[in-house]
This record gives structure tokens, C-alpha cells and sequence, in this order.
């Protein structure tokens, strides 16, 4: 099934906001197949927001990504990229709508909590970033018969 990369920034971590997040995920039937804590750098951000590197806030973005440790995860799901994109919401947390993670849970567009893959394309390479090959686990939930029909899977 397809697979998203997902960090909860240092926003989310100091702000002890991790629970949330992850009780969202587990909410909506998002499979879980990768998590873990770890410290960025700026040679990964670089390569992360690769998009972004020449814009002014760029200094501002790595040292936000780079002032306590992260979590990344990796979740699985029919179209998980594009649902969880909707639950994270715009990037600037004040035009989020309300009901997304950004919308309820920050007022900044750089402070915005978690990332999200934006492509199913984009989600291959990040998930090849942040995690290493054996440290994402394919199985399958008990509770999978109840969480799709049988011809959604
Ligand atoms: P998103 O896909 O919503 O995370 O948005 P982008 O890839 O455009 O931006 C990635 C990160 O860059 C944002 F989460 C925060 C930071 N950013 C800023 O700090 N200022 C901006 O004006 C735009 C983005």
C-alpha cells in the first residue's frame, strides 16, 4: 500500500503536542510502519527543502528544524499522501482550516508542527532520507478487514 513520510518538528515536540498527533493518525486508520527520534542537520535539510534554499528564510527554517530532536514516521494507506496532506492543512497554520493539525494546533507558517509528503513520487524519496531499509516494518493489522472493504485493498 502507499507509504508517506510524516516529521513532527520541534514545534510539536516542545510544545508536547506528539500524542496529538500520533492519536489523530491512529484515529483516522493510518497503518504506522516506521517511528523514530532523531536530530537534523543541515546538510539533510538541505537536501529536504532543496525547494527552498535560496529564500531569505531559509537560516531561519534550518535552525526552527534543527533546535531539538524530531520524530519522523512512516504511514501506510490507500492514498495516505493525499489524506494526510488534507489532515495536516495549509502550510501557514493561521489559514489552516480549522480540523486540520496545522489549523488546530499553530498560528505560524514556519512553527507548523508536522511535514508531509506532497507526492507519492516525493514520499519514496523522503522515506529513503530519513529511514533505512530495515527500519520499515510491513505487516499487517489485525484490524485491517475493518478498516477497508475488501475491494478497496
Ligand atoms: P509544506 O509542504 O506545507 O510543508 O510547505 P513548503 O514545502 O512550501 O514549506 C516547507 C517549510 O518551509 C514550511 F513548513 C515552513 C517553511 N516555510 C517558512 O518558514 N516560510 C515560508 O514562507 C514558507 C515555508
Amino acid at each position: 500500500m502507499e507509504k508517506t513520510l510524516v516529521i513532527l518538528k520541534p514545534s510539536a515536540i516542545e510544545r508536547a503536542l506528539v500524542g496529538e498527533v500520533v492519536k489523530r493518525i491512529e484515529q483516522k486508520g493510518l497503518i504506522i510502519c516506521g517511528m523514530k527520534m532523531m536530530q537534523l542537520d543541515e546538510k539533510i535539510l538541505r537536501e529536504h527543502y532543496s525547494h527552498l534554499v535560496d529564500r531569505p528564510f531559509f537560516p531561519m527554517l534550518v535552525e526552527s528544524m534543527t533546535v531539538c530532536p524530531v520524530i519522523v514516521m512512516c504511514l501506510e494507506g490507500k492514498d495516505v499522501v493525499e489524506v494526510f496532506r488534507a489532515m495536516t492543512g495549509v502550510t501557514n497554520g493561521r489559514k489552516a482550516a480549522p480540523g486540520t493539525l496545522r489549523g488546530d494546533f499553530c498560528m505560524s507558517g514556519q512553527q507548523n508542527i508536522v511535514h508531509a509528503s506532497d507526492s507519492v513520487e516525493n514520499a519514496k524519496i523522503e522515506i529513503a532520507r530519513f529511514f533505512k531499509p530495515e527500519e520499515i516494518f510491513n505487516y499487517t493489522p489485525g484490524m485491517l478487514k475493518f478498516l477497508y472493504a475488501e475491494d478497496e485493498i
